[in-house]
């Protein structure tokens, strides 16, 4: 056996440890975190609490262990037979280290791998107390939630701002089981049968031979896929609107995509579709700016969800239902409910609030929370209940299965973030990560060895029982209703609905994904599809791509269009909204300290850009710099003042401010100055008579003028619009 003392370092030698620097030498408590590397705030700018705890987020235990618990002298150095080595098999330390971190990472999710979530939660109005018994749904009865958005088709670590459906969806932590409501930003998909699932994702991810392009839609696969589907077309063209485009997670709708059914304590069933309502309205990024985000900040709406909880601008959405009797036919005005490719016009069935979610605290550990989430349509308490839905129906196999290789084995609801707050009691045994130290010796039932034990709920005590809907007799058929043959009446009511700088952001859209195809069968196919939306439409894409613009092979439909599907002509809050401040040191800068207080107290952010970075003022109160010509670009800023202009009344101006003012400018972003700012404006060739360019007062005056055009998200009257 050998004498470790005799042949290793031992701890605080000398000669045994290299010097280190500044590393203590007792064990304390953690040292604060420096003002760089600050946690989220515990409490929002109006002292409410965040929920975010910093002891969560620290590594507050005093030793380096191994994770057996043996406390550890030196994590830096291999064992070695002498300083030189070579390193010893027995190093037990060192292998448990590496090994851990060669299985650090799992799959990603087949789908939807990139993502970000927060804690938050969900309280009943009461309202839909009538139709569904579930418990979270009753008067002010709170639920703790945890909601993850995503991107379909990108990897873990692609861009955020891509032009793609975005997922949402919700872990509800009911008192009797986990309710999941996975669902996306847009209201229909792409297919109506889930045995298509793979293809359409094959045809949307990367060419299999070279892997590219990531996180897009702009390649022939996909575009070969959605025109010989043509029920793909609506789904396509929401993804071609701003929809495909969010300006934040917190301004998305959220749609549960199928119609499921409530079910009361009388046992009857009414047919239901989801809404999630952003409280600050439904907002998208324009198509160049979301370009450029993707290159400058990838993790632009990772970054903008998990700065506003922190800040304490906390995102709300309203859950609400539209309703339908569940009779036999499951139609209502002509519209197949089990088809998901279409919609319910709110004009026809007005979405009924239901209850009111808040995210308030950031996830503490990526991993453990955001990436092991697992949801599942099938998840679901007594009170909801699924339809004959193909594609629900093919879904309800699907999640359960994934998570199986994806999470290692069959035990995932047995981590943190997905355990249920309710009791459980299963006969499920053993297998891969097996966490539970089971008791008794009967897991079977009846049994007469655990006393019996557990018995089975009935209706009365709050058993889950499926709605005893009828089955109809028939033949087994792989085949769809009739009605499922209509893939073009919807597109053309969203078309009829958009307003004119929605269209013209649309056929952008188009003429950008087909220009980028190679093959041109694809183009004339996706041309053809077009011209059974719209002649305008087929005409000005067919234009870009220098095509002729096609026939239509079938007659137009006549809908009436749906107001409630445009984004634009609203007014919203502007919660969390951020203003860039151009300043430097011949600046107004007590007009800048005035201002940046001013959009503070309006709820929003004020992001001060100079020059360089530091402070600007040398005087007792000095404006503290957060972006530089070198780290500013104008994605990041909703509105843009000029807090002045330099003194020597130079008419150069620094390029990298001229890109930011013309971006902001071309984005139709609000635009203020005062105190000479003009000049800069006009010296980086913004015109100072356009719409939204606000010039002149004082700074809060500008700001006011700036706050209102905010309030319509951009300045729409600055997009050229010729259809
Ligand atoms: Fe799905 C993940 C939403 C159809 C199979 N899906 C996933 C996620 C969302 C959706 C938001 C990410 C959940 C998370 O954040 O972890 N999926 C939808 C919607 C659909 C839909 C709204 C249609 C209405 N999905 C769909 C079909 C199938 C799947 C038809 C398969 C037959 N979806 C999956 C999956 C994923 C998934 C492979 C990947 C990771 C996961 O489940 O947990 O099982």
């Amino acid at each position: 056996m050998t004498d470790n003392r005799e042949t290793q370092p031992i701890p605080g030698t000398p000669s045994s440890v290299p010097p280190t620097l500044d590393e203590p030498t007792e064990p304390h408590e953690p040292l604060p975190p420096k003002p760089d590397q600050s946690g989220p705030e515990t409490v929002s700018p109006t002292g409410q609490p965040t929920g975010n705890d910093p002891a969560r987020n620290a590594q507050s235990g005093a030793y380096l262990t191994t994770a057996q618990g043996a406390r550890l002298y030196d994590s830096d150095h291999s064992l070695k037979a002498g300083p030189r080595g070579p390193v010893l098999l027995q190093d037990h330390h060192l292998r448990e280290k590496i090994t851990h971190f060669d299985h650090e990472r799992i799959p990603e999710r087949v789908v939807h791998a990139r993502g970000a979530a927060a804690h938050g939660v969900f309280r009943g109005y009461g309202s839909a107390a009538k139709i569904s018994k579930a418990a979270f749904l009753a008067k002010d009865v709170e639920t703790p939630v945890f909601v993850r958005f995503s991107t379909v088709l990108g990897s873990r670590g692609s861009a955020d701002t891509v032009r793609d459906t975005r997922g949402f969806a919700t872990k509800f932590y009911t008192e009797e089981g986990v309710f999941d409501l996975v669902g996306n930003n847009i209201p229909v998909f792409f297919i109506q049968d889930a045995i298509k699932f793979p293809d359409v994702i094959h045809a949307g991810k990367p060419h299999p031979d070279r892997e590219i392009p990531q996180a897009q839609s702009a390649h022939d696969t996909f575009w070969d896929f959605v025109t010989l589907h043509s029920e793909a077309t609506h789904h396509t063209l929401w993804n071609m609107s701003d929809r495909g485009i969010p300006r934040s997670y917190r301004t998305m709708e959220g749609f549960g995509v199928h119609t499921f059914r409530f079910v009361n304590d009388e046992g009857v069933s009414t047919l239901v579709k989801f809404h999630w309502k952003p409280k600050l309205g439904i907002h998208s990024q324009v198509w160049e700016e979301a370009q450029i985000a993707c290159g400058v900040d990838p993790d632009f709406h990772r970054r903008d969800l998990a700065d506003a909880i922190e800040s304490g601008a906390f995102p709300q959405w309203e859950l609400g239902v539209q309703t339908f009797p569940d009779n036999p036919e499951q139609m209502f005005q002509g519209i197949d409910l089990l088809d998901p490719t279409k919609i319910v016009p709110e004009e026809l069935a007005p979405v009924q609030p239901i209850g009111l979610m808040t995210l308030d605290a950031n996830p503490s550990n990526y991993f453990a929370e955001t990436e092991q989430v697992a949801f599942h349509v099938g998840n679901m308490v007594p009170g909801i209940d699924v339809t004959n839905d193909a594609l629900l129906q093919g879904r309800l196999f699907s999640y359960i299965d994934t998570q199986l290789t994806r999470l290692g084995g069959p035990n995932f609801s047995q981590l943190p973030i997905n355990r249920t707050h309710a009791p459980v009691n299963d006969m499920l045994r053993d297998g891969m990560h097996q966490t539970a130290v089971h008791r008794g010796v009967a897991p079977y039932r009846p049994n007469s060895l655990d006393g019996g034990c557990p018995f089975l709920a009935g209706a009365d005590t709050g058993a889950f029982i499926e709605v005893p809907v009828e089955v109809a007799a028939s033949r087994k058929v792989r085949e769809a209703a009739e009605s499922f043959d209509d893939h073009f009446s919807q597109p053309r009511l969203f078309w009829l609905s958009m307003s004119p700088v929605e269209r013209e952001h649309i056929i952008a859209a188009y003429t950008f994904e087909l220009g980028k195809c190679y093959e041109q069968a694809v183009k004339e196919r996706g041309l053809k599809v077009l011209a059974r939306i719209d002649a305008e439409l087929c005409a000005q894409v067919a234009a870009g791509l220098g095509l002729p613009a096609p026939e239509p092979d079938g007659p137009l439909a006549d809908p009436e269009p749906s107001p409630a599907l445009s984004q634009i002509g609203k007014v919203w809050p502007v919660d969390g909204r951020v203003i860039g401040i151009v300043a430097d040191k011949d600046a107004d800068l007590e007009g800048v300290r005035a201002v940046c207080g001013a959009v503070q107290d309006s709820g929003m952010v004020p992001l001060v850009i100079a020059p360089t970075g530091g402070v600007i003022g040398e005087d007792g109160d000095p404006v503290t710099v957060q972006r530089t010509y070198a780290t500013a670009r104008s994605v990041e800023f909703d509105a843009v003042l000029i807090a002045g202009a330099p003194g020597d009344a130079s008419p150069a101006v620094d390029p990298r401010l001229v890109v930011l003012l013309d971006e902001a400018f071309r984005h139709g972003k609000a635009i203020g100055s005062w105190a000479g700012g003009e000049r800069l404006l006009s010296s980086a060739g913004v015109p100072l008579d356009a719409p939204g360019v606000v010039d002149g007062g004082a700074g809060t005056e500008v700001l006011e003028t700036v706050t209102e055009l905010l309030g319509g998200h951009r300045v729409w009257d600055r997009f050229p619009s010729a259809v």
